[in-house]
């Protein structure tokens, strides 16, 4: 997972105010009795990251031109800590050293404590779901299943070159997308939105989710070093092959055979620069980019019926804006 995504116009678009209030729930969220359990659920919120979910469940909410309610900022946090809590565990399954500019729970603390802790804010998360009714708590509830199936989606297609395309989509419609879907209509939901604007903020949640993912994964091949945080082609090493990897080892040419030839089991880093190289030069870019361009459209077309505000035209901008941080290599 890249870092390199710049600041996405919905947390621009959310007000100061609605920030201000994300981040003191997010806070207040996690405290504790126990000093050093609150510490360690604290660490990652304190650590940074753009909330996206929350800013997305006060953006849907705000489609009618009404402000968001203290119930929609807390519905979006409830998000926020699912997707903490599964970064948690994600940090302990990947062995993963730093996240956030920061040490990750597992290196500071050790595995046990990082799963407890995700435990810990998977629980807060559905406390808080639990106040705001059961249609809600449901939702979420179902949320979670829904990353573990997309994690495993993943994790059953690791270093397999034949991974089919809808292992891919399955995993991140699973790990990414359902989170959004449900920000978004957990933000519809508390609102007070009718059944058909509820279901359509889903709709965009979902398709936004799916570019975010995989505009993400592109970067992954595309940006460099310095832009990513961390090696470009890490998901490639790790085994996970993404959308641009997987349309360019389908490509039919020599360059496919030889990318298929060089992936299916670890890389060293000679073979991970001539995988970069060959991605990178063929159309499997292009061709992933154009996949993320339908779900920009999809969004864009779940927005139809809502009415002229400042929130429509923020939910309007943000897909596009996603992918116009990939620059397509020329061929
Ligand atoms: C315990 C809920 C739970 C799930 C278990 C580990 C697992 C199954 C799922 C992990 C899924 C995962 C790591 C998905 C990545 C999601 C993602 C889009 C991360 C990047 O999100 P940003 O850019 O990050 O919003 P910040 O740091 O800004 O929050």
């Amino acid at each position: 997972m890249s870092n390199a995504q710049t600041s996405p116009l919905l947390a621009l678009a959310s007000s100061e105010s609605d920030r201000a209030r994300i981040e003191s729930a997010m806070h207040d969220a996690v405290v504790t009795s126990d000093e050093y359990l609150t510490e360690i659920a604290s660490h990652l919120i304190v650590a940074g990251g753009k909330r996206l979910r929350p800013v997305l469940s006060t953006v849907a909410a705000q489609v009618n031109g009404d402000d968001a309610s203290v119930d929609v900022v807390r519905g979006g946090v409830s998000c926020e800590l699912v997707h903490l809590g599964s970064l948690y565990h994600d940090d302990v399954m990947d062995e993963a050293d730093t996240r956030r500019g920061v040490d990750t729970v597992n290196a500071k603390w050790g595995n046990l404590q990082a799963i407890l802790a995700g435990d810990f804010l998977l629980s807060r998360a559905s406390e808080i779901a639990a106040s705001l009714g059961t249609e809600v708590a449901g939702l979420l509830a179902r949320t979670i299943g829904w990353l573990c199936e997309g994690q495993i989606a993943e994790l059953r297609h690791t270093y397999d070159v034949g991974r089919p395309e809808e292992s891919y989509y399955t995993s991140i419609h699973g790990k990414t997308a359902s989170l959004y879907g449900t920000a978004a209509r957990i933000g519809g939901i508390v609102a007070g939105h009718d059944q058909e604007t509820i279901d359509a903020l889903t709709e965009y949640g979902n398709a936004y989710g799916m570019v975010f993912q995989i505009v993400d994964d592109i970067l992954d091949v595309t940006a460099t070093d310095e832009q990513l945080g961390k090696p470009a082609g890490h998901d490639m090493v790790e085994g996970v092959y993404t959308l641009p990897v997987i349309r360019t080892m389908g490509l039919g040419t020599p360059a496919a055979a030889d990318l298929t030839e060089l992936l299916g089991n670890a890389l060293d880093a000679d073979g991970q620069r001539a995988a970069i190289s060959i991605v990178r030069s063929n159309e499997g870019v292009a061709s992933a980019a154009a996949t993320a361009q339908e779900y920009v459209d999809r969004a864009t077309a779940a927005c139809s019926g809502f009415a002229d505000t400042p929130a429509t035209a923020a939910l309007l901008a943000a897909p596009a804006s996603l992918l116009e941080n990939v620059s397509i290599p020329v061929t």
